[in-house]
């Protein structure tokens, strides 16, 4: 065996693999050169990058903090431990385990932890605005669970608690969930809370979606009224990919035991620390005024878009996202989203509820405001995003007005750069 074919490649990435190197490069300059309303994604700072890229990557550490199935956790263990102190402090949390490797596995995590198979679990229908997680047939929380839906109303597309609660006592389930992916009102968790207590169900919230609004106090605190709360870290949170739980006590330790060793192994240590970095710029003054923008900018995107003739569900936002029906606007959600693309505008073609075309062709976009706002951006840039969107669908057989919306996305873009 030769030394140098058994010795650790130290050569940087691009000699390495130029093949990656180059794919890296080219999204670097993807999400440079693109307007992205992706409302679920976001720009992480350079201290989270840096984390997350650390040798951290090389350690196992099985266990939690203290209590590891390793030796040589001193490190990570420190990592964890400010982790959980930091986000527990942030959404004033009786216990945090911050290990998950994602929102969905957050989610299942609380199942192992709550249920049996077969139990009741109520959540927001998947196509009025809710997650796969919640009990969607094709998702193992409607295999394993018998699992049920709430729905928003007709005509309004807003949550209405009385019909929940008449479902919730019709169903009794074991467990409720409230939180959504495309629901760009606020939730009243307090109103839950009070249905799952008159039918004796565990009250849980995925706030995957609103965890950064909720960090800065601009969005109501599930925390203080439910049993369970579960979370992402890269949506407006502005952390690296992953997810989190937060409980009282005293499911603290069926939770800790469902994530590991229930559901996951190793822990993701260079992730919990760039975690517990997002949780420290979490408690920075500058934090609660990017979310204040995150929130001004999405009324501002929502209130322009509305004069120009785009049919909002709901008629507005109080979040980070907006949701448009484009039934008048005589173009699918799959075609806008492609046609957006097409310019440097990038949004994600999104079921509205009671969609007559259906989940795999729906009517509707979704946009969101958490991704520019990292970058800068103002309500004057959003009010002339609306009119690129607006002039994007109205001329989509015009290649010069497309070509003057490209022009001004790169404009918009080289003014706001992303790093
Ligand atoms: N993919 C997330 C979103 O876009 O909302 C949900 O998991």
């Amino acid at each position: 065996m030769s030394t140098a074919s058994s010795k650790l490649n130290r050569e940087p990435l691009q000699a390495a693999d130029p093949e990656i190197y180059s794919t890296i490069a080219a999204e670097t300059k993807r999400q440079q050169e693109n307007l992205i309303l992706i409302a679920s994604e976001n720009l992480v700072s350079r201290a989270v990058l840096e984390a997350q890229g650390s040798v951290l990557t090389n350690k196992y550490a099985e266990g939690y903090a203290g209590a590891r199935y390793y030796g040589g956790c001193n490190c990570v263990d420190q990592a964890e431990r400010l982790a959980c102190e930091r986000a527990g402090e942030l959404f004033n949390a009786e216990h945090a385990n911050v290990q998950p490797h994602s929102g969905t596995s957050a989610n299942m995590a609380v199942f192992l932890a709550m249920l049996k198979p077969g139990d009741r679990i109520l959540g927001m229908d998947l196509s009025h605005g809710g997650h796969l997680t919640h009990g969607s047939k094709v998702n193992i929380s409607g295999r394993y669970y018998q699992s049920f839906s709430y729905k928003v109303e007709p005509g309004s597309c807003l949550l209405n608690l009385e019909e929940v609660r008449k479902v919730a006592h019709e169903v009794r389930p074991r467990l409720i969930i409230a939180g959504a992916s495309s629901y760009p009102r606020r939730i009243d968790f307090e109103g839950f809370a009070d249905i799952a207590r008159e039918i004796g169900a565990i009250f849980l919230v995925d706030m995957a979606h609103t965890a950064g609004l909720v960090a800065a106090g601009v969005h109501p605190n599930p925390v203080l009224c439910s049993d369970i709360v579960t979370a992402t870290t890269h949506k407006t949170f502005r952390g690296p990919r992953g997810g989190m739980i937060f409980c009282r006590h005293k499911y603290a330790s069926e939770i800790d035991k469902a994530v590991f060793p229930g559901l996951q192994g190793g822990p993701l240590m260079h992730i919990i620390a760039a975690k517990a970095v997002a949780f420290k710029e979490a408690q920075l003054p500058d934090f609660v005024t990017y979310q204040e923008n995150v929130l001004a900018n999405a009324s501002a995107l929502a209130a322009a878009l509305a004069e120009l003739d785009f049919t909002l569900v709901t008629g507005g936002t109080d979040t980070h996202l907006v949701l448009v029906d484009l039934r008048n606007k005589d173009i699918s959600g799959m075609e806008a989203e492609k046609l957006l693309e097409e310019v440097g505008i990038i949004v994600n073609k999104n079921v509205i509820p009671y969609d007559p075309r259906g989940a795999n062709n729906p009517s509707g976009i979704r946009l969101g405001s958490p991704t520019l706002t990292s970058r800068g951006m103002t309500p004057e840039q959003m009010r002339q995003i609306a009119g690129l969107i607006e002039k994007t669908i109205a001329s989509r057989f015009n290649s010069r007005n497309l070509d003057d919306v490209k022009r001004s996305v790169e404009n918009i873009c080289l003014e706001f750069p992303a790093y």
